[in-house]
């Protein structure tokens, strides 16, 4: 069992309660969190329903970078709901255009030593300054500001030993797509991968943090790197060297496992359409015509990804049947690259110089053509993410981006470096970052911030009321899908849809909208006939995004099961949140015996859940009984009993009043 590694011991120190055993359920104190506006308004809303006064976290930022089109009124007066809750409960407001939430919690606010839970599923990026950062949904994160611990199944720690030295034109972002490759989207489920070894002391900050933050897509718990010297300079360069511990692994230290990486033999390496696994040496897939490339996103938009793709340009222009784009993770490291001419570069090259937010990332705007081919150094490709359903994109390293950008088609870039006679670019860090703090607002002192009132647009719904657990289950199944639905299938985002987060009755009618569109109004039938819905999933059910709308929605129309092989973490979290019961077959093969429309009965659901008893789904269609078992601590079933996790601490403090 893993002891003396970095993860190990800052959740040593946070343990709140339970044993640090892999598989069981442990609570960690939360000392920082992170929200931003996508999912950040219903976390708010959630809080205030939990009847605080202020935030008891050391510190909570709220961050504007996802919504940030103001196409009508709707986006705007969330910006406006979260400032004004910001002032309220003493929060930091991170305003539009100061950049997207990972990248800046890095640069000004993540600590080494500290936990961090954040509502968006790249939370762990701030792991690359050896913190222990885990994405979760609002709720979570909304008890976390409210003093609730974090509770999770303590995972196992695997030990990446990273030997050797990166060649040339191969980079941070090939380490993690090398990862993909070999352990694929679910391939880290129940665990943490923390590095060690001396290939870290190349990475700089911004590098560690590209691995870190697409350790998501592994479906891990989170990623870090120690602290060490390269971290104490990095934070000492953002003006917060007092934020700096060393913090190392023991030298006897154990993992549960050790994987090995080694550096030099690594290759540029590209996610091909649609799922950031699909990973394969650039060189095999030369030759494909590009239609737009982009460099940003919380993965790849740091000053020195920046920098880099600026001066390869330098002196070239963008292939004329290419648009290319650069989205600058931050104010930051747009300040950087305006002093040391890298815009220039971009701008003289032909670049579109987007704002600094997800912007592409989420589909929020700058959509491929259709059919089209777009190569981007972000971390998620899922079919349809990008606003265009049939377009084709890529995901590679900054370096890799540009060169097909010139080229106009992919290209390796050793060899498009080598026929351009074009050598390796190291960048170095600055002595001192400019801190860009300009665009923040600071949280106001206790007295001052009770007076604050909240402003609440139109947009802004409250949250449904939601019922307890029947003691069983009458209903159909409303659904059949396969093995790794996102939760961009369950719940898409885009331009269309994103703005609607902080309305539950609007935003459900985009349930499951590509992937079937008679499921709404399916739902809305058997609602009439006072049944419930069920989804039947494969492997790995609602891996990606955090948002728990893609909970909350579902169970708005009347979803209350979800049979699958396998659940991703985050979303499996969110479901217990709301009240949707998640379970897992038993015997895989059973999957088969579900089909759209059968009437499915799961007979006293509420009492075995209690007992702990194994569940019985009962296909009265196809005349078959299916057992099933769930992955659940005790605390989640009382939390499903009392139909979520907002009327099971609204029930606790009642209780606690009465008493
Ligand atoms: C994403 O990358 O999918 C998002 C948008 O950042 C989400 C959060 C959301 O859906 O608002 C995430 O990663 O958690
Ligand atoms: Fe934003 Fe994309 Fe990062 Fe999500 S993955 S936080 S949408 S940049």
């Amino acid at each position: 069992m893993a002891r003396g590694t970095v993860a190990w011991k800052i959740i040593k120190e946070h343990l709140v309660s339970g044993r640090m055993e892999p598989g069981e359920e442990i609570a960690i104190r939360i000392d920082q969190t992170l929200t931003q506006d996508a999912t950040g308004t219903m976390a708010y809303l959630e809080l205030e329903a939990m009847g605080i006064d202020r935030v008891k976290t050391e510190l909570s930022v709220s961050y504007i970078d996802h919504n940030m089109l103001q196409t009508d009124f709707k986006n705007p007066d969330d910006h406006k709901y979260l400032m004004s809750v910001a002032k309220r409960f003493g929060i930091w407001l991170s305003k539009p255009g100061n950049g997207i939430c990972h990248q800046v919690h890095v640069e000004r606010f993540a600590k080494p030593g500290k936990t961090l839970l954040g509502s968006d599923s790249h939370t762990p990026t701030s792991g690359g300054v050896g913190m222990l950062a885990i994405g979760a949904g609002g709720l979570d994160v909304a008890a976390a500001m409210a003093g609730e611990p974090f509770y999770m199944k303590m995972p196992k720690i695997v030990g990446v030993h990273l030997k050797g030295r990166l060649p040339d034109w191969v980079t941070a972002k090939d380490v993690i797509l090398e990862l993909l490759r070999r352990l694929t989207v679910k391939g880290g489920l129940g665990k943490i991968f923390e590095y060690f070894g001396e290939g870290i002391k190349e990475l700089s900050v911004p590098e560690r943090a590209t691995i870190t933050n697409m350790g998501a897509e592994l479906g891990a718990t989170t990623s870090i790197f120690p602290s060490d010297e390269i971290t104490r300079a990095y934070l000492k360069a953002q003006g917060r060297e007092e934020d700096w511990i060393e913090l190392l692994p023991d030298p006897d230290a154990e993992y549960d496992e050790v994987i090995e990486i080694d550096l030099s033999k690594l290759e540029p390496l590209i996610a091909c359409p649609h799922s950031p696994d699909n990973v394969v040496p650039v060189r095999e897939v030369e030759g494909i015509k590009v239609d737009q490339v982009v460099i940003g996103s919380c993965t790849n938009s740091s000053f020195v990804d920046l920098t880099r793709s600026a001066k390869i340009l330098e002196g070239r222009r963008v292939h004329p049947d290419v648009v290319f784009a650069v989205a600058p993770g931050s104010k930051q490291a747009l300040e950087l690259i305006t002093m040391n001419g890298a815009l220039l570069s971009f701008l003289k090259a032909g670049a579109r110089i987007l704002e600094s937010a997800c912007g592409p990332c989420i589909g929020m705007g700058y959509a491929p053509p259709s059919g089209g081919v777009s190569i981007r150094s972000f971390n998620r490709n899922f079919e349809g993410r990008s606003g265009t359903p049939d377009a084709k994109v890529y995901l590679a390293s900054p370096e890799t981006c540009v060169v097909c950008a010139i080229a106009g088609e992919i290209v390796d870039p050793r060899r498009f470096a080598e026929k351009e006679g074009i050598k390796w670019i190291r960048v170095e860090m600055p002595e001192r970052f400019p801190y860009g703090d300009e665009a923040f607002i600071e949280p106001l002192p206790p007295e001052e911030a009770k007076r604050v009132e909240i402003y609440r647009g139109p947009n802004i719904k409250p949250l449904p009321p939601f019922d307890e657990l029947p003691e069983s289950i009458f209903g159909e199944v409303a659904l059949v899908v396969g093995d790794n639905i996102t939760t961009d299938h369950i719940l898409p985002a885009g331009a269309k849809i994103l703005p609607l987060r902080s309305n539950i009755y609007a935003i459900s009618e985009y349930v499951y909208h590509y992937v079937d569109p008679e499921f709404v109004p399916r739902m809305k039938a058997l609602k009439e006939k006072g049944k419930a819905g069920i989804i039947v999933g494969g492997e790995n059910y609602g891996q990606g995004s955090s948002r728990e709308h893609a909970a909350l929605a579902p169970r708005f129309l009347g979803v209350r099961v979800v049979i699958a092989k396998s659940f991703a973490r985050i979303h499996h979290a969110n479901l217990v949140n709301f009240g949707i019961v998640p379970l897992e077959f038993r015997r895989k093969e059973d999957y088969e015996k579900f089909s759209l429309g059968d009437e499915i009965e799961i007979p006293d659901l509420r009492r075995r859940l209690k007992e702990g008893r194994e569940i019985v789904a009962v296909n009265k269609t196809k005349g078959e009984e299916v057992l099933c078992g769930y992955n659940l601590t005790p605390y989640q079933r009382e939390v499903l009993l009392e139909g979520g996790r907002l009327s099971y601490i609204k029930n606790r403090q009642a209780r606690e009043v009465r008493a």
